[in-house]
């Protein structure tokens, strides 16, 4: 593809052309090597949007409520990008992505975007593919954009990480609280939804979300974080979601642009990583090397040891030895 090609489908993005936002986000999810050129092209429109990532427990709710907070930002007349990253595998056999993601009501409905992005497609890691993706869809103009993740690892969390804004959603059942905890959930946390309010268990959950929340920001000068109850499924209760989020996007205000390069850097930390991994081992210049050191029969350890001096030796004053 030429130079030229690639500059147009920027320009069909930056000119709303729906088909070029389609298009321009399956480059982000294959890694396309267009796309650095292309974001170049429209940097600067990237920003506007505030950016939204649900993320929380399987089934508890998390599309319900995003599919209500839709239709809220809709009711403002203001259109919306989202974002369903599915984790399964063909060897777990999760759900399809179609399955996963409720927004039948919205499909006709040219307000809403709504992509879904399955991980094990995305080369080169599935954060930098969502991230990618949400910065196409606030340059093509959408005013918001959501992202929901299965709160299950790692790979999840730094989706959800990038947006501005992370929403967890819990539900009662299933080990609920215990299980957030246990899975560093409210570590992201700006907002917690306990959704299935009308299911016994949900004002216990609270509590005691409210109590670990309590405990992890007692005396820090850190945000809140709100614990709120709803039942998205009967659109109950949503409006305190919003006034929720809203509370942490006013927080935000002031700082919003550091908050973000902070993220962003960890966004950079990532390309750096994968790009560095290549360099050492995808294109096989340390393994030789190791292997000649572990043939003289030293540990793994001392083989890194050893290699990390070499690295070292030549970053020069970038690289810190982690002290032991
Ligand atoms: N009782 C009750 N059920 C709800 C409520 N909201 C959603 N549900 C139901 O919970 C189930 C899971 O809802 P989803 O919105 O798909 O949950 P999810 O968290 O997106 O699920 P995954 O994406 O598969 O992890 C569905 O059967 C919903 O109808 C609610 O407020 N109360
Ligand atoms: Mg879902």
């Amino acid at each position: 593809m030429t130079d030229a090609t690639r500059a147009s489908l920027a320009d069909r993005l930056l000119a709303g052309e729906r088909g070029a936002l389609a298009r321009m986000i399956s480059w982000a999810e294959n890694a396309h090597a267009g796309f650095p050129a292309a974001l170049e092209a429209f940097w600067s429109r990237v920003g506007r949007a505030p950016r939204l990532g649900i993320t929380g427990p399987p089934g508890a709710g998390k599309s319900t409520l995003v599919d209500e907070l839709a239709r809220a930002v809709r009711a403002q007349e203001r259109t919306v990008g989202v974002l369903a990253v599915d984790p399964s595998s063909p060897l777990t056999g999760g759900a399809l992505l179609g399955d996963r993601i409720r927004m039948e009501d919205h499909t006709t409905d040219p307000g809403v975007f709504i992509r879904s992005m399955a991980s094990r497609g995305s080369h080169g890691g599935m954060a930098r593919a969502a991230v990618d993706a949400m910065d196409v869809m606030d340059a093509y103009g959408l005013d918001e954009v959501f992202v929901e993740t299965v709160g299950v690892g790692q790979a999840e969390y730094d989706v959800v990480a990038a947006a501005d804004t992370v929403l967890v959603v819990l539900c009662p059942g299933a080990g609920d609280g215990v299980q957030a905890l246990k899975s560093g959930l409210l570590e992201v946390a700006d907002v917690i939804a306990i959704n299935k309010a009308d299911l016994p268990g949900a004002d216990r959950l609270a509590t005691d979300m409210e109590e670990s929340v309590h405990i992890r920001t007692a005396g820090r000068e850190v945000w809140t974080p709100p614990v709120v109850t709803c039942s998205a499924g009967r659109r109950d209760g949503v409006e305190r979601v919003l006034e929720a989020i809203a509370s942490h996007r006013a927080h935000l205000e002031d700082h919003l642009v550091e908050h973000r390069r902070a993220k962003r850097v960890q966004q950079v930390r990532q390309v750096v990583g994968q790009r560095l991994d290549h360099a050492l081992w995808v294109t096989g210049a340390c393994a030789p090397r190791v292997e000649a050191h572990l043939r003289e029969g030293v540990t793994p350890y001392a083989a890194a040891a050893r290699l990390f001096e070499d690295l070292t030796r030549s970053l020069g004053d970038l690289v810190q030895e982690p002290s032991a």
